[in-house]
């Protein structure tokens, strides 16, 4: 058996990828490891500018493996609130303070937790074969890894329901038409443009993606005279960089901007 994690870097981006293709990359502990070990990289590697989520083989991600003997589960009223708790929770807090850009890049089916998993990415893009399930009803569980709130802020109150509630699959193409995820592609276009992303994010300034996301973050909850003293606070930050010195000298020259020095 390989890695249940791949991690490859390239120029200034990072790839992960689930590797457990014969069972669509559910999660089993090795994954939630493997995921863990590639953060503690990518959170201190100023080279690393933007990450890429994919799955090896047809499937993204199908959630929770439903036959893993889960070290956190005993007996057949297991607290699964304590398998969140150590396992998901903690990658989906990671993913969000994670101060770079993420793109997930579903390459195929993503059910249950592998569904919400690709939709805490900043950008999900998803080839046109996938699809996104709320698996959840069907097993008589709730949406988790976050999905509640992705789909209730993302979606209409309908749309959110129905999908949780039905566990049908909504189409990569229907996903992208709703909001639920940036976009669709066709299959073979899919990692050539979700690399073409990461490399666009690793040439650009990396502070003002960090402040971006967190700005993004807070517009969630924040009311609006909050959020337009957060924009003049994290404005403020952004402007005292070399980042915006070096892009408008380059504007104003006409050239392309070079944010690859760290201050
Ligand atoms: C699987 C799985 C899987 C094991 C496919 N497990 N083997 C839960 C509990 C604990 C706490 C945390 O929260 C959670 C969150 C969750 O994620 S609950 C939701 C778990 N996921 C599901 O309920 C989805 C189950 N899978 C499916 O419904 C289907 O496999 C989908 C619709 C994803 C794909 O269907 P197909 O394309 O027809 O593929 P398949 O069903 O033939 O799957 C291929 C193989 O992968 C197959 O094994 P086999 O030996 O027959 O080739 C499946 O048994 C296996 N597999 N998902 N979650």
């Amino acid at each position: 058996m390989g890695e249940a994690v791949l991690h490859e870097s390239r120029e200034g981006y990072d790839i992960v990828t689930l590797n457990r293709p014969d069972r669509l990359n559910a999660f089993v502990e090795a994954i939630h490891i493997g995921l863990a070990r590639a953060f503690d990289k990518i959170e201190n590697d100023n080279n690393c500018r933007a990450v890429i989520i994919t799955g090896a083989g047809r499937g993204f991600c199908a959630g929770q493996d439903l036959a893993e003997r889960d070290p956190t589960i005993q007996g057949d009223r297991p607290d699964l609130g304590k398998t969140l708790e150590v396992y998901y929770n903690p990658m989906l807090r990671r993913m969000r303070a994670l101060p770079k850009p993420i793109i997930c890049a579903v390459n195929g089916v993503a059910a249950g937790a592998g569904a919400n998993f690709a939709l805490a990415a900043d950008i999900t893009i998803a080839a046109r074969s996938a699809s996104f399930i709320q698996a959840f009803a069907k097993i008589a569980l709730i949406p988790d890894a976050g999905g509640t709130y992705w789909l209730a802020r993302r979606l209409g109150a309908q749309r959110a329901m129905a999908l949780a509630l039905t566990a049908e699959p909504l189409p990569a193409d229907k996903a992208a038409e709703w909001g639920l995820i940036w976009k669709c592609v066709d299959d073979a276009d899919l990692m050539p443009q979700a690399e073409a992303l990461a490399a666009q994010f690793a040439a650009g300034p990396p502070d003002a993606y960090a402040l971006t996301k967190k700005a993004l973050q807070a517009a969630e909850v924040n009311d609006f005279n909050a959020q337009l003293d957060l924009e003049r606070q994290l404005q403020r930050e952004a402007g005292y960089s070399g980042d915006f010195a070096e892009g408008v000298a380059a504007f104003l020259q006409k050239r392309k901007a070079d944010f690859s020095r760290r201050k």
